[in-house]
């Protein structure tokens, strides 16, 4: 089964999306998903210079060899851009093999250990009444699990927060990276955060009871002791988990957090390898693993780190923002499934406009998301659509401090 076509496909259906197309000589074609946020057309570069001519002739049934021509094959090992170009290939050929066999891709990676995979939704609001109302909302939709992101008072925008209190339907209306000629910038007060967070974890346990998993995204914003101290500060709230704490690339920074406080831990959306987990795993400094297919190697590498994860008692919580395409989306569900250390899945639900460039067909029922018994991902790229919606350039916000230092975003 040879490989005899390899498209690029770079589409805005509202965000910008990349995604590779395989096609074989047989005619099964495969998906994967390669987008990095507000550098899209870097990894699409990547895989047009670079990428795309190894692939033409190559047997499309060989993935764990072509992963390791393409990542040792470059001399030049990791980074965002390298891995979300490598996890496109990965993951295409995977949905071309399972497509082949006719299967769904958890039969091929060991089939399901659950019925489907616990999502949660990001709740949030500028203050209590509005993050109540989308709490709420998202109770209504069916999730189980709630991501609480909050407004801080003195701070005009804050990460997570949606301009609209719902946002738990068919819509979604935080969208991080905007289409501004230059980055956003938004305002951070690391203080006035720790002083506002444990009372919204307060108010929403006094109101929603002990029962309802709740986590929070620190977004890479503390130091390690401000980080400890706010583990502390929320342990009586018993959360799900912090996550991002501290900026990723520090693991030794987890010493000091796991010292002080027993809330859980999960970091590494921004990680690309088995590499930059070492020192988290084998020390047991966290407890759940965020990396995402598109942005770690693909199904191979990331099926790779979980199990390195299991062998500590540490479980997934991959990433799944609407950056994330569907087919990147549907590549961790079928992980999320196979895995026996499955922990919890992001889901943030895309645009309908990206759905009709996407055509896909897992399932959110009862807080559960299932990818289908489709065979291979179980997502269909509508190429003409794609092309309706040109990419648009857009960046991620930056932060800064009230005297204009620029801080971590
Ligand atoms: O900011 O995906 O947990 N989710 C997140 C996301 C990230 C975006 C960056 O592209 O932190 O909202
Ligand atoms: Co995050």
């Amino acid at each position: 089964m040879r490989i005899a076509a390899v498209e690029v496909v770079v589409t805005c259906p509202g965000r910008n999306f990349v995604t590779l197309r395989i096609t074989t000589e047989d005619g099964i074609t495969g998906l994967g998903d390669a987008t990095l946020n507000g550098r899209e057309l870097a990894v699409e570069a990547y895989l047009r210079e670079h990428v795309v001519p190894l692939l033409v002739g190559r047997d499309a049934s060989a993935i764990e060899d072509t992963w390791q021509y393409l990542y040792r094959g470059a001399y030049w090992r990791r980074g965002p851009v390298t891995m979300a170009a490598i996890a496109a290939v990965d993951t295409a050929l995977w949905d071309i093999k399972a497509r082949a066999a006719g299967m769904p891709l958890y039969q091929l990676l060991g089939g399901a250990c659950r019925v489907g995979a616990l999502a949660y939704g990001h709740a949030s609001g500028r203050d209590l009444p509005e993050l109540f109302d989308s709490i709420r909302a998202h109770l209504e939709r069916g999730f189980r699990a709630i991501r609480v992101q909050t407004g801080i008072p003195g701070l005009d925008t804050v990460y997570g927060v949606a301009a609209s209190a719902a946002g738990g339907g068919d819509r979604y209306d935080y969208e991080p990276a905007r289409p501004t000629a230059l980055p956003v910038e938004e305002s951070w007060d690391t203080r006035a955060y720790l002083r506002h967070v444990p009372s919204v974890f307060e108010a929403v346990r006094s109101e929603f009871g002990p029962a309802l998993p709740l986590l929070h995204d620190g977004h890479h914003r503390m130091t390690p002791i401000e980080a400890a101290r706010l583990g502390k500060a929320l342990e009586p709230y018993d959360l799900f988990w912090l996550e991002d704490a501290t900026p990723g690339e520090d693991q030794a920074a987890l010493r000091l957090i796991r010292q002080h406080t027993t809330t859980p831990l999960a970091i590494g959306e921004v990680f690309n390898s088995i590499h930059d987990y070492t020192t988290l795993l084998s020390e047991r400094l966290i407890d759940y693993v965020r990396s995402a297919v598109t942005h770690t190697g693909g199904v191979t590498a990331l099926k790779k780190v979980l199990d390195f994860a299991a062998v500590y008692g540490v479980k997934s919580g991959m990433h799944g923002p609407t950056d994330i395409s569907p087919v990147g989306m549907a590549a961790a569900l079928h992980l999320d499934l196979a895995v026996h250390n499955f922990g919890i899945q992001e889901y943030m639900p895309h645009t309908a406009e990206t759905l009709e460039v996407f055509r896909t067909s897992y399932t959110f029922v009862d807080g559960l998301l299932h990818p289908s018994d489709s065979p291979g991902l179980g997502v269909e790229l509508d190429v003409d659509a794609a092309g309706r919606f040109p990419y648009r350039a857009a960046y991620l916000p930056v932060n800064r401090l009230a005297d204009g230092t620029l801080h971590d975003w």
